[in-house]
């Protein structure tokens, strides 16, 4: 069986930039993507407008100053085949494709006690050893299509967004239906409705999106980004959301009326995320309530039918699902090619071969988009099949999402030289990911050049330390409005899923200096073991 230092699953942000790093220590590694190519959830997701809603220039790495000086973002936004190249320019510049193996499925990763390893089996029928193991799958990366009744028998073409064929999709002259409304089909379904002869969209829980104010970059704000990248970068590792916006010091219940609508027209007019605005939105109600009014009043503004208009209305409480952000999506329902359909109160019975039926009738489409999201968090990861010791599976630890316990949210009792990159109850899924995964990567490699340095075969964290850090991202979550609503933060998306909310919501700058803290005081709350006595060099080495 092949022996190497170090298996990381998925070549995405964190599988890229982990590679890089455990190469540079000197460890051999091996990064398993199924894909064909680097990119990870930026591979698979090709859907029409698909984009990220963080700012180009701050969803990048930053580790590297001369890759911070050479690639030049285009828009404020990058789309996906923007991001692709990017990542694609990363893997050349750093030559990662060579210890990369494409095409290729983690099916199982086993700890074996005796040899203190990791068995990592692959859908080509290969076991290779490892000392660590570390997952680079994200949180966003095992998609969920609905278990509707007669899912097989649609005769048309059929899509998820998080899987979008790598050939072009052409919609023109074609009825096109879209189940799903969260961040995928809110920017698919402007982009489909201007090809498709007709757009069914089936909404089950009406959205709170606001217009994300894409535009071109000018070369002054290029310039000046380049220039102070170091700045901002330390501001970046310090904020709230990985991203050096300052934080607003105000309370939306201290403004006037008057102030707060053009506070929240500010935002709306110049783009990006409207819990800017105040400090209190994700705290208090009543603040709260008067973002969400204001994005109420909008929708009545822009859409022209009044039905449609109000069954494009939330009432949920504003934030309890993750805020979008789109480009002219309410706009879309003022076209005479789109038919908003809720299925929320006539429930999709099933799906027929030519479209779908709901308990109020049948629409007939061509093609049909699923934008139902993710399995998160924990699906991807259970996909993995990770067992640690005594062959205890990381699913059946976390019953299935909903005893989730981490400490720091980068290992898991019971699972020795395991690491997540992003791992739940970290601030991945509210946080600028690219920040957080260069921190995660950071942190484990100084972690593994610790171990190797002091002779040290293993780290599992403690029980206590990780019944600890549940109890505290819990009651920090608790203190706001993130965690009390239904999304797929608490599993409530999937059927029969029930999760714990897996975020870290004190924010990016606060995780960073417990995390450091846990390094400076020589892991505490882990447990470090030394190689066996006669352990020969060969084995210490690896
Ligand atoms: O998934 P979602 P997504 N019948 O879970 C509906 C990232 N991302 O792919 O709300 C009918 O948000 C479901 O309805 P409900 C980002 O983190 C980022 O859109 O559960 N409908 C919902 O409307 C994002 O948050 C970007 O009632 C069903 C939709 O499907 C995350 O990915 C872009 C259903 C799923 O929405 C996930 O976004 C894209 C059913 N049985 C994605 N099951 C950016 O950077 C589910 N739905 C901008």
């Amino acid at each position: 069986m092949e022996r190497i230092d170090a298996i990381v699953v998925g070549a995405g942000f964190s599988g890229l930039y982990m590679l890089h790093r455990l190469r540079e220590e000197g460890l051999s590694t091996r990064v398993f993507e199924l894909g064909d190519d680097v990119g990870g959830v930026w591979y698979w997701n090709r859907y029409p407008g698909a984009k990220c809603d963080i700012e180009s220039v701050y969803y990048n790495y930053t580790f590297s100053p001369e890759l911070l000086q050479e690639w030049t973002w285009e828009n404020r936004y990058p789309d996906q085949p923007a991001i692709l190249k990017y990542l694609n320019h990363v893997a050349d510049r750093f030559d990662l494709r060579r210890d990369i193996q494409f095409k290729t499925r983690v099916t199982s990763a086993h700890y074996d006690q005796k040899s203190k390893r990791w068995l990592v089996q692959t859908d080509d029928g290969k076991t290779v050893s490892a000392k660590y193991f570390i997952s680079g799958v994200g949180c966003l990366s095992s998609s969920n299509t609905p278990k509707f009744k007669g899912l097989d028998s649609f005769q048309g073409e059929c899509f998820h967004t998080g899987s979008w064929p790598h050939e072009p999709v052409d919609f023109k002259g074609k009825r096109v239906g879209v189940i799903g409304t969260g961040s995928s089909g809110i920017q698919a379904i402007p982009v489909i409705a201007k090809q498709a002869q007709h757009l069914y969209v089936f909404q089950r829980t009406p959205q709170y999106t606001i217009p994300a104010g894409n535009r071109p970059y000018d070369e002054a704000f290029i310039r000046d980004t380049k220039a102070n990248y170091g700045a901002i970068k330390q501001q970046m590792l310090q904020s709230w959301s990985g991203t050096p916006k300052k934080p607003p010091e105000r309370s939306a219940l201290d403004a006037t009326e008057q102030e707060r609508r053009s506070a929240y027209e500010a935002v709306w007019q110049d783009g990006g995320q409207l819990l800017s605005a105040f400090k209190d939105l994700m705290t208090n109600l009543d603040a709260n309530a008067t973002a969400g009014q204001f994005i109420r009043d909008k929708i009545g503004e822009i859409v022209r039918d009044p039905a449609v208009a109000k069954a494009l209305t939330p009432s949920y409480v504003y934030g309890t699902k993750r805020p979008v952000l789109d480009t002219g999506y309410y706009e879309t329902f003022n076209r005479d090619n789109v038919t908003l359909v809720d299925v929320k109160s006539a429930p999709v019975v099933e799906i027929t071969a030519n479209g779908l039926r709901t308990t109020e009738g049948d629409y007939e489409f061509d093609a049909l988009v699923f934008a139902t999201g993710y399995d998160v968090v924990t699906g991807p990861l259970f996909r993995l099949d990770v067992r640690g010791k005594e062959g205890v599976a990381l699913k059946d630890k976390w019953a299935n999402g909903s005893s989730i316990q981490t400490y720091l949210g980068i290992a898991t009792s019971g699972f020795p030289n395991f690491f997540m990159i992003t791992g739940p109850q970290s601030p991945a899924l509210l946080s600028n990911n690219a920040i957080s995964i260069e921190q995660h990567v950071e942190w484990i490699t100084d972690c593994i050049r610790y171990l190797r340095e002091h002779k040290l075969e293993s780290i599992e964290s403690n029980v206590e330390a990780e019944q600890a850090w549940s109890k505290h991202c819990k009651e920090v979550s608790d203190a706001t409005l993130f965690s009390q609503g239904e999304s797929y933060w608490t599993g409530a998306n999937i059927e029969g899923k029930h999760m714990t909310f897996p975020v870290y919501v004190a924010g990016v700058g606060v995780y960073r200096g417990i995390c450091d803290k846990v390094q400076a005081n020589g892991y505490e709350g882990f447990s470090l073991t030394p190689y066996p006595a006669n352990a020969n060099a060969e084995a210490v080495q690896a």
